[in-house]
């Protein structure tokens, strides 16, 4: 009669295993469920990336065979929260969402947690007060993104004696991207004294306010040699901007973009942009990858950075990135 004893024991081992990994899903949930529910809150349709981003992770997740709960939260963290509350009361298996802004999840991470239900970071980070309220993250890193920009405009700017006034147009403020770019910059720039930034805006990531930063650079400090964007959308919209006061984009004013989507490939290719730091959207087959290994109760590392390139003017064109 010892069998029972050591099932028993076997039975004792595996709970006390489950219950202390917090990515790991409960065996029993996943043994009456074939197909894997994920629920995904996207945080808008700001841009050109945000749209690449949103249909990558759809495409992703219906080649994966998963059912995906889906929501977009329109530039709004409450319609985010609310979103993840709906995916926590529907018992999805998995929960992943592009934050829109760092703070404020510590309360919707924390019943997620009581559920629960492994949660994934896509595309951007947040802080917490409490560790261990997500399993993993997957995205880029937004600080070397900023340096790149620092480090790319101090090489072309290598001989000359400067001053060189600097404008930025940032992302949405309070935002991870907006926050490493910012900084990264700053770290790099800062360290050569003919750089001064003379002037930044909050254009959001969007077309249509990088305009009207564009609008509010050219009437407050006028005589820039430098612009850059937080994004390739903004700078689209401060390039039209500038075409319309008669102002040469990329000649007159050198420019500075981060993306690489198709606008700002063109932009480049046409002279318009002088420098742009790749920040990829496609990240879906890696993120479904990371919710079937967490499903099955496998190690996920706690961060996956994208691997990322800086194309300029002096790249063979050739070579660029092709974006739908
Ligand atoms: O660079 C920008 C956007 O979070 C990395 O958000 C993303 C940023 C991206 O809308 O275009």
């Amino acid at each position: 009669m010892k069998k029972p004893k050591v099932f028993i024991i076997f039975v004792v081992l595996v709970f006390i295993f489950v219950c202390f990994s917090s990515c790991k899903k409960a065996p029993e949930q996943d043994a009456f469920q074939d197909i894997i529910v994920f629920g995904f809150s996207q945080l808008g349709d700001e841009s050109e990336w945000r749209s690449s981003s949103t249909a990558d992770i759809i495409r992703a997740a219906e080649d994966a065979g998963f059912q995906l709960m889906f929501d977009n939260a329109q530039q709004k963290q409450a319609n985010q929260i609310k979103a993840l509350r709906s995916f926590i009361l529907n018992r999805v298996d998995v929960i992943a969402f592009c934050p829109i802004v760092e703070e404020g999840w510590d309360n919707v991470l924390t019943e997620a947690k009581e559920a629960d239900i492994p949660v994934i970071l896509v595309d951007r980070y947040i802080t917490t007060d409490e560790d261990g309220l997500y399993c993993a993250f997957i995205g880029s890193d937004f600080q070397w993104q900023g340096e790149q920009a620092g480090e790319w405009l101090i090489g072309k700017c290598r001989g000359k004696h400067g001053p060189f006034r600097v404008a930025e147009i940032i992302g949405t403020e309070h935002s991870s991207p907006t926050i490493g770019r910012y900084e990264g910059f700053r770290d790099v720039i800062g360290e050569d004294s003919r750089f001064e930034i003379v002037n930044s805006v909050n254009g959001d990531f969007m077309r249509s306010k990088g305009r009207e930063c564009m609008e509010t650079i050219l009437s407050e400090t006028p005589d820039i040699d430098v612009l850059y964007a937080h994004n390739d959308d903004m700078a689209i919209g401060a390039i039209e901007i500038m075409e319309e006061h008669g102002i040469n984009p990329g000649k007159d004013i050198i420019i500075i973009s981060v993306d690489a989507q198709k606008s700002g490939i063109e932009a480049l290719k046409e002279g318009k942009i002088n420098c742009l730091v790749e920040c990829s959207p496609y990240v879906g087959d890696q993120l479904m990858d990371l919710v079937r290994k967490i499903v099955a109760g496998e190690d996920v590392p706690m961060t996956t950075y994208t691997i990322e390139k800086v194309y300029t003017e002096n790249s063979d064109f050739n070579t660029l990135p092709v974006r739908p």
